[in-house]
């Protein structure tokens, strides 16, 4: 049944002239379908977006650097205030009084990360997996490190084991992430998820050190060509240890022969670790600390301006609603072809402006304008124009009301095509950094990747269903509309 469905789509995707009339004639196939069906007609249509979309996000780009002054922490820790600031003006602004009381507790937070600044305590962390080691290293570190070198005092924490398969890994992350530096424990070569994991912590800007230790369990050629790749994997930052070895026998042989047999309990190895972390510690100290704040300011912008994010979006929904029922009426007195709802009613430059507004972007009319069109442009050349309309009208015969009038399609199209495109553009203007100043030059690419993400979200039978029904009730109040 799929494959039935692939043509139309493909000459929709090819042909953009092919309006609501043609894809009436296929009516009754997709009326038949599923939310299944539904699916593949996006994956075909959205085929190669998809694909494309398919690329790993960029991990936040405040975190891509390790500071090497004090006083680009300090400005990340003021970055963070900034979003603070607004999120509260425009909580206090717009009266919402849950947001208020939360301005407090933010404030704190970053009144402590000035503090943390200057710790003067070195956070190590001991992570890996379930019985590497970790215990035992905390105890032989606690015992047999010689601190000396280290100005700032030392304190180990042990997180809980990771990939033991209960629960997730995310306490044992968090607890490491508030750490200066972490100590990765494996008993061999990395496993994918070991080395995934290392990735992810580096990924954030965390300093980790690799510790292979058990190396008493291999023949010294395995662990050399153990160790050897662990370096290759990690740049180098590989240690070997074994800070419980096993017990060994020996045996002592007296001159007339006989011998005597005992069990020997060889010392803890850390040879290879202390020197380097005493090293390590005594040299970045510092650098170590004000990673670790820098890291913290990153995750307290992103909590103000989620909550920023939040509170615009509320002022944003109403707005959008009123719009979009403005794009009904007009298609639906006017009925035009379906592709040429976007370019008569669905995405008005005015919202665009309003939106704006919304998220301090400020918009021209030219400006708002280009974006609109722009956005059109994108809809269409992703086939979200084509998709949609097909799928209201098949909603529209099926479930929503037991005729079709005319323009009912188009009105109820475009009230959702404009509600994909604000969607997409308030999901856009969340993303942009606090502070840039307006008439930001539009990023397309961003832009349509976001588009597509909201689509996918909106495009399930049961939202389109609610937003069939909502429009019939909008457009035609006297209409029976099944239940
Ligand atoms: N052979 C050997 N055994 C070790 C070594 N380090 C730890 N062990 C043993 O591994 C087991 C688990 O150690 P533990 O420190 O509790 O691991 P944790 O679960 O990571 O805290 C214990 O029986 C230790 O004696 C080592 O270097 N060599
Ligand atoms: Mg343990």
């Amino acid at each position: 049944m799929a494959i039935k469905l692939q043509r139309p789509v493909l000459i929709g995707g090819l042909g953009l002239s092919f309006s609501l009339w043609l894809l009436d004639s296929w009516q009754d196939t997709i009326a038949q379908l599923g939310e299944y069906s539904l699916f593949s007609l996006l994956a075909v249509g959205g085929g190669l977006w998809l694909l494309k979309q398919n690329h790993p996000k960029n991990s936040n780009p405040t975190l891509a650097v390790m500071p090497q002054d004090r006083e680009t922490v300090s400005k990340a820790i003021a970055k963070a205030e900034a979003v603070i600031t607004q999120f509260s003006d425009e909580a206090e602004k717009y009266n919402c009084v849950n947001a208020v009381h939360q301005v407090p507790t933010l404030r704190e937070k970053a009144a402590r990360l000035y503090v943390e600044l200057d710790r003067q305590e070195i956070k190590l962390a001991v992570t890996g997996g379930k019985s590497v080691g970790k215990t035992t290293l905390v105890e032989v570190l606690k015992s047999n490190w010689n601190k000396q070198a280290i100005s700032k005092t030392v304190s180990i924490l042990e997180t809980p084991a990771l990939f033991t398969g209960i629960g997730s890994d995310e306490v044992s992350l968090t607890q490491a992430a508030a750490c200066d530096l972490v100590l990765f424990l494996t008993n061999g070569d990395l496993t994918d998820t070991e080395f995934k994991t290392v990735q992810q912590l580096q990924a954030a800007n965390q300093r980790v050190m690799l510790v292979f230790n058990k190396q008493d369990q291999y023949l010294p050629d395995e662990r050399a060509s153990i160790l050897l790749s662990l370096k290759q994997r990690m740049q180098n930052n590989v240690v070997a240890t074994a800070v419980s070895p096993l017990a060994i026998k020996v045996r002592k042989h007296s001159e007339d022969g006989s011998f005597e047999e005992w069990m020997e309990q060889p010392e803890a190895d850390i040879k290879q670790l202390t020197p380097l972390l005493s090293e390590v510690l005594a040299n970045q100290g510092f650098e170590l600390v004000w990673a670790t704040t820098m890291r913290k300011a990153s995750v307290l912008q992103v909590e103000a301006k989620d909550l920023l994010n939040s509170i615009r979006k509320e002022r944003a929904l109403p707005v959008i609603e009123q719009y979009q029922w403005i794009a009904a009426a007009a298609a639906f007195a006017n009925p035009v072809p379906a592709l040429d709802i976007l370019g008569t009613a669905a995405i008005n430059a005015q919202m665009v402006i309003d939106l704006g507004n919304i998220y301090q972007q400020k918009f021209s009319l030219e400006q708002a304008k280009t974006v609109a069109g722009e956005m059109g442009g994108l809809m269409l050349k992703l086939g979200l124009v084509e998709i949609s309309s097909k799928a209201i009208g098949t909603v529209l015969k099926s479930h929503a009301v037991t005729f079709v009038a005319g323009g009912l399609v188009q009105g109820v199209s475009a009230a959702y095509l404009t509600r994909l495109a604000a969607l997409s553009l308030v999901e856009y203007l969340q993303q942009q950094e606090i502070s840039v100043n307006s008439g930001n030059k539009l990023n397309l690419e961003r832009l349509g990747q976001v588009l597509q993400n909201v689509f996918t979200q909106n495009q399930q039978m049961a939202v389109l269903q609610g937003f069939a029904k909502q429009g019939v009730k909008r457009l035609l109040p006297e209409a029976e509309v099944a239940a």
